[in-house]
């Protein structure tokens, strides 16, 4: 039997791949049908032998209750953006000042949510998501229903690849009219479909919505030397590789390249944003290095906005978590990249005084990237009589008087209990990179509030079930869950605590920093300025910040009551000492490591306290040399700098 099972599957696998992929299959509907109800047979009768690459394994719904985090063993970066040849110019004269021959990969970026794949022996063992380039969600059983990704490689192998993960336009289009008929919110664009699609929690959605990927990247260590032999050996193991692409040493060829691409764009069957291009040779890529998000080797250059006309028809003024009251112009509606809109931020006050915007104007509307509209400016020769744009002067939440501070462009409501403030204060405590407390959105705050359940953060930890079923629309169930949600969210990290607080300034990289450095919360309460000042990647404005919001004796009591409920207020991750061997000092890696990978050492170098950079520089302290090591050497012995080997690295 289990003979049998092989043949169908290996049959079945194949004709799949030419369905999808090349859309030339070579039997009938009712032929594939006929073998897939044999293997259902054969599987139902002998579930022991059930092939992990069998097809059935992509169908069908189990609904989990969330996803687990997945740590990445290699981190997912992020690209520098270029909207101008110019900027292209800068990024191809930065490369070629240290590689003047080196040659470019042009490639499509697919306006999709990037994953990683982790196989082992060949078998697919992981999907996650990129999440925050180090710590992602794992969506395996999603990524299973995503039809030209592999289950089983050809050979054994373990590796790790990355791709991103897109919606055809055409199944974006089929979604729509579905969510249209059956009155669900349709999604805005393909992009956030496939993200909506991957996080699903029943499986059995994402098999019905054609999903598909074009992988771009080995992350663990490739025998190839170039990007584009990466590429033909990800194709040869079966992935889904894009192959309108490049490869030059000329900027100006690569600029053809984007004019072209650009005019085709339309007539894809997938959106795309914009160009990758990278430094074709990953021995270059190793030595360019990483800035703190993103490859020196790499870039992309963004496809300019599309614009549209459009009357301003009134304005809406908004209060956020800050205070910042925004003004949002309520416009005709407009098709814009793909999307209808009929809202466009107007930034501030300043930008309207400037641009002297008016009710009743036409106006150029523009989407770039995935920003929400704006209002870019004003068709003068249409202004017929409208009068000047009326500013509030009081809060429209709770009616305070409005300032409008000379250093700062925005209008702020300053009265620190505006229940506009407040509630954004609680969304945002409770978003997915703050205490992700699953469920816990607007609209609940909406209701606590109104209910006069919560005030301030601390009090979602005093929620009872019983509470939150006295909300409407809220049954048994989901009252139940979100209380577990709430109850979970007191394990966290202490950073997503810190980012939750909202204090100015302070985003989720600067509390990642903070917590590394301080370990905890009672800590960081205590340190001084200058220690925070002190700290590489932070400054003055975030020590400045921090100071202020910890002098408050309200911040001391929050901590303390949340500290009561048993929130966790301690750094998980690994705390560097302040008196660490390396701490201050500025190294830089170069050539080859015999015992590290090279992310082993960055990290094991960056755990003794050292800040680990990518080029030779004054302010360099240390190189580390492997074997073969290149121009960072030779300049590193120019500059009279301490040089070490690996030896030395393992000894620490
Ligand atoms: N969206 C894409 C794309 C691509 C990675 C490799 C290391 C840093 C960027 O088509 N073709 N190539 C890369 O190369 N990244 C892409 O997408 C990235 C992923 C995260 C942000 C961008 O969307």
């Amino acid at each position: 039997m289990k003979k049998r099972m092989k043949e169908l599957v290996g049959l079945l696998n194949r004709y799949a791949k030419e369905y999808y992929t090349e859309d030339s299959p070579s039997v009938s509907d009712s032929e594939y049908d006929r073998l897939y109800r044999e293997l259902v047979d054969l599987e139902k009768a002998y579930p022991d032998d059930i092939l992990a690459d069998s097809p059935t394994h992509r169908v069908g719904g189990l609904v989990l209750d969330g996803f687990e985090k997945y740590q990445h063993e290699y981190p997912l970066y992020s690209l520098q953006d270029a909207f101008s040849r110019a900027e292209l110019d800068e990024f191809d004269h930065r490369v070629k000042s240290v590689f003047p021959d080196a040659t470019y990969m042009a490639e499509l970026k697919i306006d999709g949510l990037s994953i990683s794949l982790i196989y082992e022996n060949g078998q697919l063992q992981v999907g996650a998501t990129r999440g925050d380039g180090l710590v992602g969600e794992n969506i395996t059983e999603n990524v299973k229903r995503v039809r030209d990704i592999p289950l089983q490689l050809e050979q054994p192998l373990t590796i790790t690849v990355r791709g991103e993960c897109y919606l055809p336009r055409a199944s974006f289009d089929r979604i729509n009219e579905e969510r249209r008929e059956n009155g669900e919110q349709e999604f805005a664009n393909p992009r956030n479909a496939a993200a909506g699609t991957l996080r699903q929690l029943d499986t059995a959605v994402v098999a019905k919505r054609n999903l598909a990927t074009f992988l771009y990247q080995e992350a663990s260590p490739t025998g190839r030397a170039t990007q584009d032999e990466v590429l033909r050996e990800l194709q040869n193991y079966g992935f889904s590789v894009n192959n309108r692409r490049i490869t030059t040493p000329s900027m100006n060829e690569i600029w053809d390249f984007i004019q072209i691409i650009g005019q085709e764009r339309d007539s894809l069957a997938y959106d795309i944003d914009g160009v990758v291009i990278k430094v074709n040779s990953l021995a270059m890529q190793e030595e360019l290095g990483f800035t703190i998000k993103a490859p020196r080797w790499a870039i992309a250059y963004k496809f300019p906005a599309e614009e549209k006309e459009a009357e301003i028809l009134s304005v809406d003024w908004t209060v956020g978590r800050t205070g910042v009251v925004t003004p949002t112009a309520n416009l005709t509606p407009v098709q814009l990249a793909g999307t209808t809109v009929s809202r466009a931020t107007l930034h501030n006050v300043d930008y309207i005084a400037e641009k002297d915007i008016r009710i009743g104007d036409t106006v150029i509307v523009y989407k770039a990237g995935d920003i929400i509209p704006a209002v870019l400016k004003v068709v003068e020769e249409k202004r017929q009589q409208q009068k000047v744009m009326p500013i509030p002067s009081h809060c429209p939440s709770c009616g305070s008087d409005l300032l409008h501070f000379e250093d700062e462009v925005a209008l702020r409501c300053i009265n620190p209990v505006c229940p506009a403030q407040i509630k954004e204060r609680l969304a945002h405590f409770a978003s997915r990179d703050a205490m992700n407390i699953s469920g816990f959105g607007p609209a609940i705050v909406e209701k606590l509030f109104a209910a006069n359940l919560v005030h301030d953060v601390a009090d979602i930890y005093q929620l009872t079930v019983a509470d939150l079923m006295t909300l409407e629309g809220v049954k048994e169930k989901s009252a139940d869950k979100l209380y577990q949600a709430i109850q979970v969210s007191k394990a966290n990290s202490a950073e997503k605590l810190l980012f939750g607080l909202g204090i100015r300034h302070v985003g989720s990289k600067a509390s990642r920093l903070l917590l590394e450095k301080f370990g905890d919360l009672e800590s960081l309460e205590q340190a001084d300025f200058e220690a925070i000042s002190a700290i590489d990647g932070l400054g003055e404005v975030i020590a400045q910040s921090l100071r202020s919001y910890f002098a408050k004796e309200e911040a001391r009591k929050l901590l303390d009551e949340l500290k009561g409920y048993g929130v966790n207020l301690v750094y998980h991750g690994q705390k560097i000492e302040a008196d660490a061997e390396l701490s201050g000092l500025t190294i830089v890696l170069t050539g080859k490591l015999e015992r590290l990978t090279r992310n082993e050492a960055k990290e094991k170098l960056q755990n003794l306290g050292a800040k680990v950079t990518g080029s030779v520089s004054k302010k360099t302290d240390i190189v580390v040399a492997g074997s073969d090591a290149g121009s960072k050497l030779d300049k590193a012995q120019a500059l009279g700098i301490r040089v070490e080997n690996e030896d030395w690295l393992l000894g620490l």
